[in-house]
């Protein structure tokens, strides 16, 4: 080995690549945490690592217990993170897990553009370190009949949206996911599907509070199988509402075209609220399947969230 040191294309300063303010903050958020030094950030990779472990320092982060109904009993992790729809790696749900080891979810740049005033990139790290962690314990109901109750870790996803500030022509809020077939073994398997996998809310229902970007679940990062490093949770909708994984939030005038309603819209149309009185076309929605106790039990209307976000939907 020459004793030379050859600086790949990527080798720029980051002053360079990174909008000033960005890069502003992240210095801010490394040195909060404990990894200051500009020297540091000059190595990327050092950096990289750094914010790797000080990722860790975000959790636990405290319950928000105006938003986790004390009666809920968690469902059992293990189970939860290892049942997962992530079609990207496999359609079995208990193969998804085994299937995630080639993901690589750092570093992780965030796109957030579109009808706004003030678009910009980051890091799905550095957006946790800005916008603070908090946990809550929801309802989660896959559109399949079954349900868990899970403490995500996150932010609202409205204090991301008035950052970027949306101007008035935005009507709705679209989320991109990651789509590599290198990475993501069953992209290959399912070649006519629509990749990447998109979603999309109402602008309205994108800016309720309960609307979160999580970065977390059970009191540690998020597991690649769940959507690592950054995904958004929709507790009143079905489970596809909730992409994970997330690399763009582009806000339009335009009703975004999801995955699921390319691909059979009768089944999975835009809104998708969980309604127990409205079957799928092939089967009920009266009740659900807890994923770890195998209790069934009966589904709420707006999956128990009526009385928040009811008013969404009055005509
Ligand atoms: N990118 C992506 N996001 C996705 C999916 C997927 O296949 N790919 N599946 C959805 C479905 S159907 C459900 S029920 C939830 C499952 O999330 P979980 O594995 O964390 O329980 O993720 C949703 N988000
Ligand atoms: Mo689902």
């Amino acid at each position: 080995m020459p004793n030379v040191i050859i600086r790949p294309d990527w080798h720029l300063a980051e002053s360079r690549v990174t909008p000033e303010r960005a890069y502003r903050d992240r210095r801010k958020f490394l040195r909060e945490l404990g990894f200051a030094g500009g020297g540091l950030l000059a190595a990327s990779l050092a950096a990289r690592d750094a914010q790797a472990a000080a990722a860790t320092k975000l959790y636990p982060a405290q319950r928000n217990v105006a938003f986790s109904p004390p009666d809920l009993k968690l469902s059992n992790e293990r189970v939860f993170t290892t049942y997962n729809n992530f079609y990207e790696f496999s359609t079995d749900k208990e193969a998804v897990v085994d299937r995630v080891d080639k993901f690589v979810i750092a570093p992780w740049p965030v796109k957030i553009h579109g009808l706004c005033e003030k678009p910009f990139t980051a890091d799905a790290q550095e957006l946790a370190a800005e916008f603070g962690l908090e946990e809550r314990v929801y309802r989660f109901r896959c559109v399949e009949a079954w349900g868990a109750v899970v403490p995500w870790t996150g932010f609202e996803l409205r204090k991301l949206l008035a950052k970027v500030q949306p101007k008035a022509g935005a009507k709705f809020v679209k989320f991109v996911t990651a789509a590599r077939p290198d990475q993501m073994p069953g992209i290959n398997r399912l070649r006519g599907y629509p990749w990447p996998y998109t979603e999309g809310l109402r602008i309205e229902e994108a800016m309720h509070p309960l609307t979160m970007l999580v970065t977390g679940v059970y009191g540690k990062p998020l597991p690649k199988q769940n959507g690592a490093p950054i995904r958004v949770v929709v507790p009143w909708k079905y489970g596809y509402k909730s992409g994970k994984s997330l690399v763009e939030i582009e806000l339009t005038d335009q009703q975004p075209k999801t995955l699921w309603e390319t691909l059979s819209a009768e089944e999975y149309p835009f809104e998708s609220n969980v309604d127990p009185a409205k079957p799928h076309p092939r089967w009920s929605q009266a009740t659900e399947r807890q994923v770890d106790t195998g209790d069934r039990i009966r589904t709420l209307p707006l999956n128990g969230y009526g009385a928040q976000v009811a008013g969404l939907y009055k005509k």
